[in-house]
Parts: C-alpha cells; structure tokens; sequence
C-alpha cells in the first residue's frame, strides 16, 4: 500500500509558511511577492517530483504526470487571506506534492497519472476562486475586464508586475481528467468537538453577497438636530439590525451570514457621516435559503429607504457561488481509506468554507476530506492542526488516490 513520508510532508509545509510567514500566521495573498515567490518554489518541487510543472497566465501552478492519463488531478490553493492561517489551501498544495511523490515510489502505482495544482486567489483577493474559474471557463472577459482588488490595484497590473500577462491559460479542455481531489483543514469546530480526525465531504455550501451603499447628508455633528438628520451611519445600522433579526426567520440549521466590512466617511467623530458602505455575505448548502436572504436584504433596503433619512442602495457583491454536492463514487473510495487509517474516527460532513473544488465540480467529479482545525479557528494567525491528524490526512488522500486511479484503470 502506497506509504507517504510525514517528515518530508510537514519540512515542505513549514518551508511554504515561511514564505509570508507574520507571527503565526501568514500573509500571502494572491499575486503579492511572497505569493509569486512560493508559486516558483513550488514549481521547483514539483519538477523534483518528476512532474513537468508550469504557472499559467492567471496564476495556478500546474505540475503535469509524465505518464499516460487520464490523470486524477489533487491540489488546492496557496494564496492566503489578508491575515490568514498557516494551513488554509497551503495543507492540500503540500499534499497533493507529498501523494505525487508516495505514488511515483510504490511500483504498484508509478506508472498511475496524478497531477498536482495550485490555483490562484481562492480567497477573492480580485475574484472568488479566480484561478479555478479560470481553469474551468468561468472568467470571462467582461468579469476581468477592469477588475481590481478592494485597495483599487488593477487585475492588469498585478498580472504584469508577476511576469504573468500574456502567458497561455490552462484550460481543463485541454486535458482528460478522472477528477479533482482537494484536502482542506475543517476551519471549523465539528471534527475536534465530536472527537474525529477525518471529514470527508458531501456538500460545499454556496455563497451569495451583497454591497449596500448609504449616501446622507455630511454635517456638523454639534449644529445638526437629529430631526431631519440624513445620517449615512444611522442607516447602516439600522439595515444590520434589521438583517441579523430578519435572517434566523429563514435561516437553514447551518446558514451563516456574516457583514465583515463596514466603511463610514469621513469616519470623524464630530462629522454625521454623509455616506457609508455595508457588506453582507451569507452560505448556505441549500440555494433556496440564498434566495430567501437575497429577497429579505431587499425587502429590509426599501424599508429603511421608507423612513427618509439617508438613501441605500443594495447591489450583488460577489458572483454567487452555488452549492456543490461531490461526487458519490469519490466519496467511497475516501471513506474506505478514512475508515482504515482512522480507527473508524471519520465523518461525512458539509463544507461551511467553499473551495476550488466548488468550481471544479462543474467540469469533473470532485471530493475534498477535511482534517480537524485545533479550536475551530481559520482566516486567522492563530490557526494550526496537529502533526498527527496533518499526516493522517495525507495518508488517507494518498490511500484514496490509489483507490480510484486503480478502479479507473479496471
Ligand atoms: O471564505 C471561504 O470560505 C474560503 O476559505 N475562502
Ligand atoms: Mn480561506
Ligand atoms: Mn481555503
């Protein structure tokens, strides 16, 4: 059976958290110099490991089996969050490295075609998932046209400053492929809570968002009656309020809705603000629950736009990322390896955090298994798993690669 090296998986996960490292944590978000930096030390790794490895024009590291296909592609995504964890997409990069070079040292599987990826801003620095999408057909030229990040660098711009514009885009059509596996660290607390080392997931739940702009009336904080007040900070609170007690009315058991990011202007103390910003972002695995918050977030503008103050205007934030069920046949083959190699300790579960996978589930079969994050904490420095279930977890992706490239060869 297919023996993956531990000290070798975590020596690479250590040397890629060094790349952006910042405390704990990291800070390598997609296109920076860390991030360019990792992508080429990536690709020397992969050309290590005997694949032929290439970063294409969005991005994504790609190291391509020298053997016969169709391969089973494995990976996940080395950008991070603006203050992200160690672990977040880095775990299943390294993985689908240390599974690569496990299968090409057993005789039973060296001749077997795995290629290993690593996409471009998973986590939305310019689009959700935009190397993936990119892979998959779903980045068209009017979503690139004029993108920028949230600080207003230009998509163009980062593509040039990291050598990349111009260069050929991978394309999913240009391969045969048996399907995509990605490895993920929970970034939630179920594992560690019921005692279990292995998630392998069902469900990844879709995403929906929303940008709500408040434009008032700026004026002396001091001189300004609160009668007639067009306060742009008033409003935006009032549509929080409302939003945090309308949405558990159409809540799932799961649904999460989160508003991250709130700008007010000018921002000063004796100043009523004169407009405001809101973002709102909720996920569920049922897309009917998305559309029942869409209509009540719509519902909540017009009647805080009914009370005459300052005016709010709601349009969608992000592209709606749907929920992605993954495929039952993976499933299996991931179960049975889970099963063996953790003492029955394993779980099918949904996914709270939406993944490449998500995206790549369009264009082939897909399945991700999950190790637990220590206290349930991601998107922060303080996120970490322990070595053990890190190994565990590795070893069940490589069991389970073998599995379904040995049932695709029958
Ligand atoms: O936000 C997410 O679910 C992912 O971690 N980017
Ligand atoms: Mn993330
Ligand atoms: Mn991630």
């Amino acid at each position: 059976m297919v023996e993956i090296n531990g000290e070798r998986l975590l020596a690479d996960l250590r040397t890629l958290r060094a790349m952006g490292a910042t405390g704990t944590g990291v800070v390598r978000p997609a296109f920076s110099e860390m991030d360019m930096r990792a992508r080429h030390w990536l690709a020397a790794r992969y050309q290590e490991a005997g694949l032929a490895a290439q970063i294409d024009g969005v991005g994504n590291v790609m190291g391509r089996s020298p053997n016969p296909g169709p391969a089973l592609l494995l990976g996940s995504h080395s950008d991070t969050q603006p203050t992200g964890g160690w672990l977040d997409g880095a775990l299943g990069v390294i993985y689908a490295l240390e599974v690569v070079r496990a299968l090409a040292e057993d005789p039973a599987t060296k001749d077997q075609a795995v290629d290993a990826i690593s996409w471009q801003d998973e986590e939305s620095r310019f689009y959700g998932c935009l190397g993936s999408r990119s892979f998959c057909g779903d980045f068209s030229a009017e979503a690139e046209a004029g993108l920028a990040d949230k600080d207003g660098v230009a998509f163009s711009d980062a593509l040039a400053q990291a050598g990349l514009a111009n260069v050929p885009r991978l394309r999913a059509t240009d391969h045969d492929y048996i399907g995509f596996l990605e490895a993920h660290i929970e970034q939630g607390p179920h594992l560690e809570a019921d005692g279990l080392r292995i998630g392998i997931v069902d469900t990844i739940v879709g995403l929906g968002g929303m940008v709500f702009s408040f434009t008032g009336q700026q004026n002396h904080a001091g001189t300004t009656m609160m009668a007639g007040r067009k306060d742009a900070a008033t409003a935006l609170y009032a549509l929080a309020h409302a939003i945090n007690e309308e949405f558990p009315k159409v809540a799932g058991a799961r649904s999460v809705w989160t508003m991250g990011r709130a700008v007010l202007r000018p921002g000063a103390p004796s100043i009523v603000p004169g407009s405001a910003e809101l973002e709102l972002q909720y996920r569920d695995a049922d897309s009917a629950v998305l559309d029942k918050f869409e209509a009540v977030a719509h519902r909540l503008v017009a009647e805080v736009n009914s009370r005459g103050g300052a005016a709010v205007e709601a349009k969608p934030s992000r592209v709606r990322i749907a929920p992605a069920h993954m495929d039952q046949g993976f499933q299996k083959h991931l179960s049975q390896a889970a099963a063996l190699h953790s003492g029955g300790n394993w779980t099918s579960m949904p996914s709270g955090a939406f993944h490449d996978a998500g995206v790549v589930c369009k264009v082939m079969p897909c399945a991700m298994l999950f190790i637990p994050s220590i206290g349930g904490v991601s998107h922060d420095f303080a996120e970490d798993s322990h070595d053990a279930d890190i190994i565990l977890g590795c070893q069940v992706l490589a069991t389970g690669a073998a599995s379904i490239l040995a049932a695709a060869a029958n």
